[in-house]
């Protein structure tokens, strides 16, 4: 991004001042030293961002719904330390959206010098966003996107490309039923959608339905809304194994939804275990998950990938030396099979 300087004065400014206070502070410090007999505080106890200098980074995450998420903000709070150089503000907004704006807004009026955050749905930020760029305070998308008028109203975002992990399950899906000899059978369908309006939902329904228009004879019997929660997701597989009697794949947007539809595939008496009786797919490529695929009971796992913390320090240091970022950083994924997940699980953490 070009002309920065230009784009944020009032940040700039910010440090400025920053860098004066800090001068004051010593200075005054180096006085009372000489002046009086009281002793000045211990260093540690006057540790402030402002005195030293540190880069303070406002994050409001939307929630701690699944595994996938927990992983992210571990990742992101592993690189903002003040070993880095890092003062982090952490909000959880709990999956209410208006929670987010209130940490956004707080985040502007204590001057942080970056806000970071995952949108829990794409709709609804062009107010509050605009709040941010007013104050000169650049605003860094991970994990799901907005859906804003000005384009400006965000600096960079870096997260995975959920159409393409759409398709690609769509894809996987073809070459499963090839490899059964099922490619001319009747197909039904069942998806598992995360939260209403938020990109990975949006993203992975539009993917996979581009290669449902290719194929006749696939049938999505529904699109139940598992809100990407095991418990959520549990009660919305047993609605539909009640509903339809021949479910023959199940598209899970999660680790954690898939893992609630298993519970409800066994309680209604199917063998998922058995491996032939249903095809399903999963999304973020969880340890438990890479397990089941490993034994047979996830036929793919598309992997998400929540470890996003050291990209955006990239993107924050490319900022503080004035240089250019792109617009999208998308994070590298692959996907599992029974043939490749071996030797991926011993070392995944989450
Ligand atoms: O797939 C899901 C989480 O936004 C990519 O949100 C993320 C999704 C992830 O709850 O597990």
């Amino acid at each position: 991004m070009k002309n920065r300087e230009k784009i944020y004065p009032a940040r700039n400014l910010r440090r400025k001042l920053r860098g004066a206070a800090a001068l004051l502070a010593s200075a005054l410090l180096f006085l009372s030293g000489c002046s009086s007999r009281i002793s000045a505080p211990e260093e540690d106890d006057m540790r402030t961002p402002v005195d030293e200098n540190l880069i303070v980074v406002g994050v409001s995450q939307l929630g701690s719904e699944s595994v996938w998420r927990t992983a992210n903000t571990a990742s992101i709070q592993e690189v903002f330390t003040k070993e880095k150089g890092y003062f982090l503000i952490f909000d959880n907004a709990r999956q209410k959206q208006e929670n987010q704006i209130k940490a956004l807004r707080s985040f502007i009026s204590q001057e942080v010098d970056y806000i970071i955050f995952s949108p829990l749905m794409e709709e609804g930020w062009d107010t509050v966003l605009q709040e941010a760029k007013d104050a000169g305070i650049p605003v860094i998308l991970i994990d799901r996107m907005v859906d804003v008028e000005d384009p400006s109203l965000y600096s960079t975002w870096i997260g995975s490309d959920f159409e393409k992990e759409g398709t690609e399950a769509g894809r996987i899906l073809e070459k499963c039923l090839e490899g059964q000899g099922r490619q001319e059978e009747d197909i039904n369908i069942v998806v598992l959608k995360g939260t209403e309006g938020s990109s990975p939902t949006i993203g992975r329904t539009e993917g996979f339905g581009q290669i449902v228009a290719l194929h006749e004879n696939w049938k999505i019997l529904e699109q139940a809304d598992g809100e990407f929660t095991t418990a959520k997701a549990r009660e919305e597989m047993s609605r539909l194994l009640t509903k339809y009697e021949d479910i023959d794949v199940l598209i899970s947007q999660n680790d954690d939804m898939t893992f609630g539809a298993l519970d409800a595939l066994r309680a209604a008496g199917r063998s998922p275990e058995s491996g032939d009786d249903i095809i399903i797919l999963s999304f973020d490529g969880t340890r438990k998950a890479l397990e089941l695929v490993e034994s047979g009971v996830i036929y793919a796992d598309l992997e998400c990938n929540p470890q996003q913390g050291e990209y955006l320090e990239e993107v924050i240091q490319k900022l503080e030396a004035g240089q250019e970022i792109e617009r999208i950083y998308y994070v590298p994924e692959k996907i599992f099979t029974r043939d490749n997940v071996s030797r991926y699980i011993e070392d995944r953490t989450y």
